[in-house]
C-alpha cells in the first residue's frame, strides 16, 4: 500500500505522506449535532451539521487503513466548570447554559451523554481524543505535545462548525507550521454561507491558512 498520495486540492494540489499527516477531527459531539444539546440551546438548527457525517466516516474509515493518526476533539468544561471562563458561560441568552441540566446530560460537560462524540464517528481505543476547553484544539490541550511526538507534519482537518472551531483551530495549525487541508463537505456550520465562506477564507491568496478539498478527492488520494 502506498505511504503518501496526491489529493486534488485548491488553491493547488498536495502530495502528502501518510506517517506525517493526522486526520483531525474537530468536535463531532451530540452536543453539537442532536437536537437538545449545546448547539440547540444557542438557537442553531442542529439539522445543518449531519450532511458531514458520511463524508467524515468514509475518510476516517480510509485514514483508519492507511495506519495514520487519527485525533478527535471534544469541546467541553470540567464538572466544577473552573476550565469554563465566566465570559463564555454568561455569553447570550441560550435556553440553556454550559452546566445546566438537559436532556442529555448537563449542557457541554465532560463526561455527559451530550459531550460524547456521536456513535457513527466513535473513536477506537487506540485513537487520541483531545479535551479542549475553547474553540481552538491547542489552547489548553496536549495536542501541540501529541503532534510533535508522532512527528506529524500535516492536518487533515473535518468536523464542525466550520467557521467556529475548525477555522480557529486552522489558523493556529497554520502559524505553528502544520499544512493543514480541509475536508470541504466533512465541515458544517448551522449557517450555510459561513461554511462556505470560512472554506474560502482558508484556500484565498493561494492557500493562506491551507488547502480545501472534497471527501472524494481525499479518498482518491489514500486508494
Ligand atoms: N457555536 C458554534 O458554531 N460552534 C461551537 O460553539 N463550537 C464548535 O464549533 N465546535
Amino acid at each position: 500500500k502506498p505511504t503518501g498520495g496526491v489529493i486534488s486540492a485548491e488553491p493547488e494540489p498536495i502530495r502528502l505522506d501518510w506517517p506525517a499527516t493526522a486526520l483531525l477531527i474537530i468536535d463531532m459531539q451530540r452536543d453539537f449535532l442532536e437536537p437538545g444539546g449545546f448547539g440547540e440551546t444557542l438557537g442553531n438548527d442542529v439539522s445543518q451539521l449531519g450532511r458531514a457525517v458520511k463524508p467524515i466516516g468514509a475518510v476516517l474509515k480510509a485514514a483508519r487503513g492507511t495506519g495514520m493518526l487519527v485525533i478527535h476533539t471534544r469541546e467541553g468544561h470540567l464538572p466544577d466548570l473552573s476550565d469554563a471562563p465566566p465570559a463564555k458561560v454568561e455569553r447570550g441568552a441560550p435556553s440553556l447554559r454550559i452546566g445546566d441540566p438537559g436532556p442529555m446530560g448537563r449542557i457541554l460537560i465532560r463526561g455527559e451523554a451530550g459531550h460524547d462524540i456521536i456513535p457513527e464517528l466513535y473513536p477506537l481505543d487506540s485513537e487520541i481524543v483531545i479535551d479542549k476547553p475553547g474553540k481552538g484544539a491547542f489552547y489548553a490541550t496536549e495536542l501541540g505535545n501529541a503532534l510533535e511526538k508522532y512527528g506529524i507534519e500535516n492536518l487533515l482537518v473535518c468536523g464542525v462548525t466550520t467557521e467556529v472551531c475548525v477555522n480557529t483551530t486552522v489558523r493556529e495549525a497554520n502559524d505553528r507550521g502544520y499544512r493543514c487541508v480541509v475536508i470541504s463537505d466533512g465541515c458544517a456550520s448551522y449557517f450555510p454561507e459561513f461554511h462556505e465562506m470560512g472554506l474560502k477564507m482558508i484556500k484565498a491568496q493561494g492557500g493562506i491558512f491551507g488547502w480545501v478539498a472534497s471527501s472524494a478527492a481525499v479518498l482518491e488520494a489514500m486508494k
